[in-house]
């Protein structure tokens, strides 16, 4: 009679709550392939061999340091292809007394986990997951009775309890919080532009390629070339490399957008930091070290340590606030189906086109790339946040629902009504101008305002202002804009909106079946038939 440790894709930290203080003589750790997972929505290709060769990997390791691992693999005889269906069949092959397994980061897979004890008959024993800055109850806590959540409080209050970039007497590093009015340079030509750390696929990560190849070939997104990182010797070895050699122009050129540079200076760690590959503040004391050793300057560390301790752990918390109404948050009544665009790339918008071949061969994008680019057009052209959120959840290998959705259905597309935004992030061609070399080589005139040839950006900009204008107009920091909209003559409104919603017309909604199986399809999720898309 054991104690099973269930432990799921993303909690790949050998310190783990669920597996300190426990006698591995008397435990058994399951891991689950399972179809479920892989398809509640229909994940990039790179993203679930990514997942599933940091598990495989991450079941050595555990093995390695003496725990006996019982790991299911999707084409394990008897998968049941749902976490339930297989811990409930774990507890039986172990003959367990009582499951112990930290808390799932997402509601979905959270609520399943509370129906175990009634699933198995056994005691469940669901431990907090405590690899976070801030525990649940804590933000909970901070949250309560405040007017507004604004992620910059709740950063110093996370800089406090940490004491990163603090000084003895309790100050910010520096004498200012936060240092983002110098992080908005764009490039000059001639910068050398330092290459993530790559990492060859061994011998397990190739049978996972051939196993995603064989069943995932339908799902959006190139799964090779694949080089990333799926240990934690490897993140270990990509942090290194981040501080070293990005690190230091991170700050200043953290809004730039560069065709053909998938990185720039960003650090792609959400990878590891999601699976548990790497812990947040161990990330960032490393910032801060090159920071203290004059390697880095201070706007680069401090806005690298705010995107982590700040708003990685405030969307965690206002997921957690806010779920499962989050999900279902739809404040501008936005319905537009998501143009397909987005899934074939296929557009002579040439900032989506870049974006959405990037997203298809790295599963990554930059922030600014999915803020105000992909992000913005969506919630410009008034396209529903769920299909907006599915797509992100899908396309990125950063993306569970606990980060994506509040990023994307709060702070993207305004969907909560201003919970995690307190104005829309919505901009004309001018700022993807100002921020890119995109507009140079691109089908459409940034500098044309409406008509043919026009940058779609500049009338659905307005067009977004004029139909939200009721809920916008009395936001002060929207307040210039809607001044500027007030003194465009009647004549000039009409034309902006008309050339608007001309080019929408224009648009090709999404094919059923891309996010979702079974969407509009009638077909089911068969773990024997994957679709070709
Ligand atoms: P860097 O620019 O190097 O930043 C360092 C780290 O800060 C990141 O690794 C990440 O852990 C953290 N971080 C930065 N911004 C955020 C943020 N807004 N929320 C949470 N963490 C942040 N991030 C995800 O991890 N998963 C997602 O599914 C996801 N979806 C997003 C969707 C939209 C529409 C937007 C606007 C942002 C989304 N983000 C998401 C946040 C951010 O874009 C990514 O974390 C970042 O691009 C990851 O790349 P990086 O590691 O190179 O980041
Ligand atoms: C995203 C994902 C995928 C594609 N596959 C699996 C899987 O087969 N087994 C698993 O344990 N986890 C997987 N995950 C991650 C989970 O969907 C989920 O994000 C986490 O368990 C969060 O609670
Ligand atoms: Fe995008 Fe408009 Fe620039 Fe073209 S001109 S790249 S559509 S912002």
């Amino acid at each position: 009679m054991t104690i099973l440790i269930p432990v799921l894709g993303d909690q790949l930290t050998l310190t783990l709550a669920s597996l300190r203080d426990v006698d591995r003589a008397d435990a058994v750790v399951v891991m689950m392939e399972v179809w479920d997972e892989a398809t509640y929505v229909r994940h990039h290709q790179k993203k679930i061999a990514l997942i599933f060769s940091a598990m495989r990997h991450f079941a050595e390791e555990l093995r390695e340091q003496g725990w006996t691992v019982d790991y299911v693999t999707l084409d394990a005889r008897g998968n049941t292809h749902s976490f339930t269906g297989e811990v409930a069949r774990a507890a039986k092959r172990h003959r367990a007394r009582a499951i112990r397994v930290v808390a799932g980061a997402e509601y979905r897979v959270r609520q399943a986990q509370d129906g175990w004890a009634a699933d198995t008959g056994l005691p469940v024993e669901i431990l907090e997951d405590d690899r976070f800055v801030c525990p649940l109850p804590d933000f909970y806590a901070w949250a309560q009775g405040r007017r507004e959540l604004r992620m910059e409080y709740f950063y110093r209050e996370m800089r406090r309890r940490t004491g990163l970039l603090m000084t003895a007497d309790g100050k910010p590093e520096g004498d200012k919080w936060n240092y983002d009015h110098d992080n908005r340079d764009t490039p000059p030509r001639g910068v050398n532009y330092p290459a993530p750390e790559r990492f060859a696929p061994d011998a397990i990560t190739k049978d996972v390629l051939a196993l995603v190849g064989k069943r995932f070939a339908g799902h959006f997104g190139d799964l090779e070339p694949f080089a990333l990182p799926v240990t934690r010797a490897q993140a270990l070895r990509a942090l290194d490399h981040f501080i070293a050699a990005a690190l230091p122009d991170f700050g200043r050129y953290q809004d730039a957008m560069i065709a053909g540079q998938d990185y720039l200076f960003h650090s792609s760690l959400s990878l590891c930091l999601n699976l548990g590959l790497l812990g947040p503040v161990e990330v960032c004391e490393a910032a801060v070290a090159a920071y203290a050793r004059g390697d880095a300057p201070l706007n680069a560390v401090e806005g690298f340590v705010r995107q982590i301790i700040g708003w990685r752990e405030y969307m965690r918390g206002m997921y957690w606030w806010d779920m499962p109404e989050f999900a279902k948050r739809n404040a501008l009544k936005a319905t537009r189906p998501l143009p397909d665009f987005y899934w074939t790339g296929d557009t002579d918008m040439r900032c989506l086109a870049e974006s959405v071949d990037q997203t298809k061969r790295e599963a990554y994008a930059h922030h600014i790339q999915r803020l105000m680019v992909l992000g913005n057009f969506a919630l410009l052209a008034g396209v529903d946040p769920g299909a907006v959120s599915d797509w992100f959840l899908v396309v990125y290998f950063d993306a569970y629902e606990w980060v994506e959705l509040p990023n994307v259905v709060g702070m993207s597309q305004f969907a909560d009504g201003g919970m995690v935004a307190s104005k829309p992030y919505v901009s004309s061609g001018a700022y993807i101008d100002r921020m890119s070399d995109y507009c140079g080589r691109c089908a459409y005139d940034v500098k044309k305002k409406i008509g043919e040839g026009a940058c779609p950006f500049n009338a659905l900009y307005w067009d977004f202002l004029a139909r939200h204008e009721k809920r916008f107009a009395g936001n002060a920091r929207m307040r210039n804009m809607y001044g500027t909209w007030g003194r465009f003559s009647d004549e000039k409104r009409a034309e902006y909106r008309a050339s608007a919603a001309n080019f929408l017309e224009t648009l090709i909604p999404a094919a059923p079946g891309w996010a979702r199986l079974g969407e509009g399809t009638g077909e089911g999720a068969a773990p024997a038939a994957p679709r070709s898309a």
